[in-house]
């Protein structure tokens, strides 16, 4: 039996055993209570119900143990429960659980913000702020931004994804299922396309040819530099379909963003904390944002999010201006100071490349052999493919529907993503083992195969 023992958490064995049919009896169950308790706007990828996890490994309620390639989606990249997460949770909880930071301070807040300004791109002065979700660090950027330029524009890209907040809805590109009926939406928020190698017209190298001036063309015809306040962009974006961008383009929006005093955001929720490879993707280039925004992986699994940016952007905000009761919760603190140290002495940027250097050469063999892989892309643990009519461009939202069935049914667990619902994207906790990992990579090949 291989238990992991590297970070921690409860001592499962690391290794898929189905017991059952997926959902087995035991989370059938369950679904139906929850069907008659929890809304129906809740969806789940997979109906299990989970009683431990850890590793690369969940257990469910019917004993079944599934390889976990969703980290929850992209948050438990420390694994579930690592050792370090749960003593300072616990040392913490039994101390005191909340007193709101606005009311009466405690240490452990600005322990965490002195971590993310040293940890964040760039050596500049910075400041940070805490709040409780992705969403709510976005819509506090975007305060912060207009506050310290003085104007109302914020620009956003196509297939971009920022949270189901009112203002974050209206950031995020995709109608279904975000924003159908949830309108109207908040105003000033103008959307240019992405520079998406596969699906620009004419394809990847007129995509790093033209997508700067394509972009910032558009925004000076349709908004005007001197209206903008920020720019927000995820370095990779996430939920529209782990786009990578071309090799310069970053670098060249945040310098067109400096020459107009517009603020370069960077939304790092998804793709930061190491699950690249580097602590954040804007490393990757040297790309240094004005703000970035951060949640997900800080805090092993508790909530907790972040803006961190330059001090005097930061500093703009009159003293009250941003807050919120939980923000920085005493106990998410605890569990962000014990992630981003086991971040740090596990060295899980490198665990990160290892991961990729794994999944990229299976991926793109599986591709050569299997033509509805149309394009295989990431980086380092933030890894997918997209699957289209073989010989075309053309989504198929159903393969891949199918496919992530079949990978689910054999005790895989993947998820879905793009603005076409055609990527299947992988991100593992960065502490999985390479044999679980290559163990589900079969899986999924078996699932290509069965197609
Ligand atoms: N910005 C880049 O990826 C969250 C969404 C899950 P919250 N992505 C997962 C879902 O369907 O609700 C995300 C992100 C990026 C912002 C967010 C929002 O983060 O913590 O979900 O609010």
């Amino acid at each position: 039996m291989n238990l992991h023992s590297t970070v921690g958490g409860p001592a499962l064995a690391q290794q898929r055993h189905l017991v059952t049919e997926i959902p087995g009896p035991a989370s059938r169950e369950l679904l139906q209570r929850r069907q008659a308790s929890v809304a129906r706007g809740l969806s789940h990828v997979l109906p299990v119900f989970v009683t431990a996890a850890g590793g690369g490994v969940l257990i469910d309620a019917d004993g079944n143990s599934l390889i976990d390639f969703g980290s929850g989606i992209a948050v438990t990249s420390v694994g579930n429960s690592a050792e370090l997460v749960v003593t300072r949770v616990t040392e913490q909880v039994a101390h005191f659980t909340h007193t709101c930071f606005m009311v009466v301070p405690y240490e452990g807040y600005v322990e965490v913000c002195e971590e993310l300004n040293r940890i964040t791109p760039g050596a500049h002065e910075k400041r940070s702020a805490l709040f409780n979700s992705g969403a709510e660090a976005v819509e506090n950027a975007v305060k912060i931004a207009r506050h310290a330029t003085g104007r109302q524009a914020v620009v956003v890209f196509d297939h971009a994804y920022h949270g189901r907040t009112n203002l974050t809805m209206a950031m995020t590109a995709k109608n279904m299922p975000y924003k159908d009926g949830f309108g109207p939406f908040a105003g000033e928020v103008y959307r240019v396309p992405m520079a998406y190698p596969f699906r620009w017209p004419g394809g990847p190298a007129a995509c790093a040819a033209e997508a700067l001036d394509v972009i910032t063309g558009q925004i000076h015809a349709q908004v005007g530099e001197s209206r903008v306040a920020a720019v927000v962009i995820e370095p990779i974006q996430g939920e529209g379909g782990f786009i990578v961008p071309p090799d310069g383009f970053l670098a060249g929006l945040a310098d067109w963003c400096r020459e107009h005093g517009i603020l370069f955001i960077a939304d790092e929720i998804q793709t930061g904390f190491c699950r690249t490879g580097d602590w954040f993707a804007c490393d990757h280039e040297g790309v240094v944002p004005d703000l970035i925004t951060t949640a997900k992986g800080i805090a092993g699994g508790l909530p907790l999010a972040a803006v961190t940016g330059r001090a005097e952007i930061m500093d703009a905000v009159h003293p009250g201006g941003l807050g919120g009761t939980y923000g920085g919760n005493p106990v998410a603190c605890a569990a962000a100071l014990g992630a981003i140290e086991t971040y740090a002495k596990e060295d899980l940027p490198a665990a990160a490349r290892g991961i990729g250097e794994i999944m990229l050469p299976r991926l793109r063999d599986m591709a050569r052999r299997h033509p509805v892989i149309g394009d295989v892309r990431g980086r380092g643990a933030m890894i997918a493919v997209e699957i289209v009519r073989p010989g075309t461009t053309e989504p198929d939202a159903e393969a891949t529907a199918r496919v992530a069935r079949a990978c689910h049914a054999n005790g895989l667990i993947v998820l879905t993503c793009g603005t076409y619902g055609n990527v299947l994207r992988f991100l593992p906790p960065l502490v999985i083992g390479p044999e679980l990992l290559r163990e589900g990579l079969s899986i999924l090949e078996d699932a290509f195969a069965g197609l």
